[in-house]
């Protein structure tokens, strides 16, 4: 990279480098969404341009679609691509069990259904990222337009049928409108502090109506590839 990164930028330019390593020629690859995603779409569109490499690529978003087009990436559907050798994502949080809190950047429902059909998943963070227990940043849940507010309430109530007390839920906005996601859904973030049993709280709003999909990655990413600001890179 010509320019000069900041310390954070220089933790993701060095996870992203390690994670196009795992690209081979002619694999079909689920191209994720958010800066360090960026990141990894610029150094997988070099190796397309310097090293001839064949691959198609599956964006998880509108941005990552024209970033990857812009870089000379092919870019197909996933239904066109079939089934994705590999994904590449970013995530808000990452536990020792490699459970993922997703969407902070509005992304995590294609982002979930390009990864959950791929082989492997390689989440790619800085150091910040890792935590003992999820649930400090936000968790995001995709819900529908209509009948938002009940959908709100539902959840309210599902999370006090669970003991999860003192919580707050807040409309994801966009300046002074709703943020609609590309699929045309709104996003409800779930102010949780910690979120002791990742599985329950996953299926349990998965249950609600209107709500269409949550946050949390659950035995979908198998390796992640974490950078440093001194540009070293630690798999786990
Ligand atoms: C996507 O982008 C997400 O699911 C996550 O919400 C976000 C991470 O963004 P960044 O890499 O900008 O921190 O991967």
């Amino acid at each position: 990279m010509s320019r000069e990164l900041s310390p954070t930028d220089t933790a993701k330019y060095a996870a992203s480098r390690r994670a196009v390593g795992f690209v081979e020629d002619g694999m079909r690859v689920g191209l994720g969404t958010g800066s360090t995603a960026a990141f990894m779409v610029r150094c997988l569109g070099a190796r397309v341009r310097d090293e001839g490499l064949k691959i198609r690529g599956v964006p998880t978003s509108s941005r990552t679609a024209a970033l990857a087009r812009e870089v000379g990436i092919e870019v197909v559907s996933l239904d066109d691509a079939g089934w994705l050798d590999l994904t590449i994502d970013g995530a808000d949080e990452v536990d020792a069990n490699l459970t993922l809190i997703k969407g902070g950047g509005g992304a995590h429902l294609q982002e979930k259904v390009v990864a959950s059909a791929s082989d492997h998943m390689i989440v790619i963070t800085d150091a910040a990222k890792q935590v003992a227990t999820l649930g400090a940043f936000p968790l995001p849940v995709e819900v529908l337009g209509f009948g938002l507010r009940s959908t709100q309430k539902l959840i309210a109530a599902t999370l006090a049928d669970m003991d999860v007390l003192g919580h707050e839920i807040t409309l994801r906005m966009a300046g002074d409108a709703p943020y609609i996601t590309d699929e045309g859904n709104h996003i409800l973030d779930l102010h949780l502090q910690r979120i002791g049993d990742p599985a329950q709280l996953s299926g349990a709003l998965n249950q609600i109506a209107g709500v269409v999909e949550n946050g949390l990655f659950i035995d979908i990413c198998d390796r992640v590839i974490i950078g440093h600001e001194d540009g070293r890179v630690i798999t786990r």
